[in-house]
């Protein structure tokens, strides 16, 4: 088990692919040179078929983008993040989300001792307390059962439950589940205004127990609640997820309410543990676990699979490829299902957080891009709005299409139209329109002459825009869980070939700082000097 640390940019892959670079082909290109395209660069597993066979890769890139991940000792990474080694050395931790969701009879050590016996205990208590909620065996202090679940929390504590509870919105049960993030008190009132005192439950999620955000809203959904039912009424209507205790203790939230969580799990991967606890309480404890063995399944496949033909591996050093090679500054992601319209938000957070690094494992300025920038919107609304860009701006935007072949609630004609829209889309985004094809087709409408010279550069398709197709049998908890484990895993491999750590996040701590500093300006009547910019709305917003 090895984390080494190796300069991209000094291995032989790595100056092989900037001549490879160079002398790139087009996609209709490669398809033209070689018949067995398609099916030679897609991977078929479990309900997943992956076709990436649009992006600007063939034989020989492929084996040297590969042979960038040997170089740069991603098979020894990988043995050593599944194995609970300190991968997160800023912080002095392991990264073992994987152990949330690991076998029964996993042993994964961390300080010698095996923590999946401690996962199952926190998991058995989550079963048993949702199934208490759900079924109503559990009354809250005014003797009712519980109707609303208030997930309050932010960042990794709010974004992965909040995506998956509207991702599995069909599985759902009658619990309608609310989220509180941000620390504008309009946020919370809207909620507030929405749920009765009587019969809704709050679940504060902080691995700190600290964030501003989250103690500003559960300390006004408490007094709310206090006025309302009177305070006897919290230990009944408060439960929290952290490893805090001491601070949930002072916050008044009892003992037994308060689900666990470990240290050698990172906010933006942890929707896994209890922090999933609004997820179990909105779908049931079943799906809740389906989800888990799914992003299990995954796990599998990255630990276990060749890299040539591992999914998570391979769209990581197809990332690469765009981002160091290509010079492609952004990737959109793009899924073509209503239900997985936060997935998109919830990347830009695991993806950008974690690569969002200038300076590498050695502690020196990196000589070469990192962490790409993550955008998208579900199809197909995102076609009637950025799509123009994609087809016929500027920008190299390599784009992860995600689609179901079965819909879930059996609306053929509107998932044919759906995924009719997704293949047209990849298909036009590759081949484009060309100048011939433009003036046969206004000919054909009876444009002539002047009008149609006129008209033919604006609607010609450049065409050649990469993008990769996950193309998944339905929409389960189970798919649903390898789906969000197989981005977890392309994150890990894009920060080892990146030299980078992936797992600290001084920048959002920056964030949790800087606040506070202006905040005890407005109480106070002291000068502080700021650059002259920020002095002069700072006394706007005062006076
Ligand atoms: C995630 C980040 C960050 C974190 C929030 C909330 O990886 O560290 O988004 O999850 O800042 O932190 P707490 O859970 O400690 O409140």
């Amino acid at each position: 088990m090895s984390f080494t640390n190796t300069n991209p940019t000094a291995t032989t892959s790595w100056k092989n692919l900037e001549k490879l670079a160079d002398n790139r082909s087009t996609l209709q290109a490669y398809f033209n040179a070689d018949l067995e395209r398609a099916s030679a660069f897609s991977i078929d597993w479990n309900q997943f078929f992956v076709d990436y066979s649009k992006t600007h890769i063939d034989a020989e890139i492929k084996a040297s983008l590969v042979s960038l991940a040997k170089e740069v000792g991603l098979e020894g990474a990988r043995e050593a993040y599944f194995g609970g080694t300190t991968i997160n050395q800023t912080e002095g931790r392991a990264v073992l989300h994987t152990a949330l969701r690991a076998k029964k009879d996993a042993d994964i050590r961390v300080d010698g001792a095996n923590v999946v016996p401690g996962v199952y205990a926190v998991r058995k208590k989550i079963r048993a307390f949702s199934e208490s909620i759900i079924d109503g065996t559990k009354k809250s202090s005014s003797g009712q059962a519980f109707t609303d679940v208030v997930n309050i929390g932010i960042g990794g504590s709010d974004l992965g439950p909040a995506m998956i509870t509207e991702a599995l919105g069909y599985y759902k049960n009658h619990l309608n589940v609310h989220f509180i993030s941000n620390v504008d008190g309009d946020h919370v009132m809207e909620v507030l205004k929405k749920v009765n005192p009587k019969t809704t439950l709050f679940v504060v999620v902080s691995k700190t127990f600290s964030t501003q955000e989250t103690l500003t809203n559960a300390t006004t959904a408490k007094q709310w609640l206090v006025n309302e039912l009177g305070a006897a009424a919290v230990g009944d209507h408060f439960v929290a997820v952290s490893t805090n205790l001491s601070a949930i203790e002072a916050f008044g939230i009892q003992a037994e309410n308060v689900f666990s969580m470990n240290d050698w799990v990172g906010g933006r991967f942890s929707l896994w543990s209890a922090v999933g606890l609004s997820i179990a309480l909105a779908v049931g404890p079943d799906n809740f676990e389906a989800l888990l063995e799914g992003a299990n399944n995954m796990d599998e496949h990255f630990a276990t699979t060749p890299l040539e033909n591992n999914i998570p591996v391979m769209l990581a050093l197809i990332t690469v490829w765009y981002n160091n090679f290509l010079d492609a500054q952004s990737e959109a992601i793009i899924p073509y299902s209503q239900y997985l319209h936060r997935l998109p938000a919830y990347l830009q957070q695991g993806i950008m957080e974690s690569n969002g690094k200038s300076v590498d494992r050695d502690g020196i300025p990196v000589t070469y891009d990192t962490g790409n920038i993550i955008w998208g919107e579900p199809g197909t609304n995102s076609q009637h709005a950025f799509f123009q860009l994609m087809h016929q701006g500027t920008k190299l935007i390599p784009a992860h299409f995600i689609g179901f072949t079965n819909p879930l609630h059996g609306n053929q004609d509107h998932h044919d139209k759906l995924m009719a829209n997704f293949f047209a889309q990849t298909e036009a985004l590759m081949q484009g329109k060309t100048e011939a094809q433009v003036r046969e087709e206004l000919e054909k409408k009876g444009i002539t002459g002047q009008a149609l010279e006129k008209l033919v550069p604006f609607k010609i398709f450049h065409g050649d825009n990469p993008t990769t197709t996950l193309l998944i049998e339905k929409l389960t908890p189970k798919t649903l869980g390898a789906l969000v484990a197989m981005y977890e895993h392309k994150i890990f491999v894009e920060g080892v070939v990146w030299n980078i750590y992936s797992y600290d996040q001084w920048g959002v701590e920056l964030g949790k700082q800087l606040a506070n500093v202006i905040l005890k300006e407005f109480s106070s009547k002291e000068e502080v000097s700021h650059d002259a910019s920020t002095a002069q709305l700072l006394a706007r917003y005062k006076r």
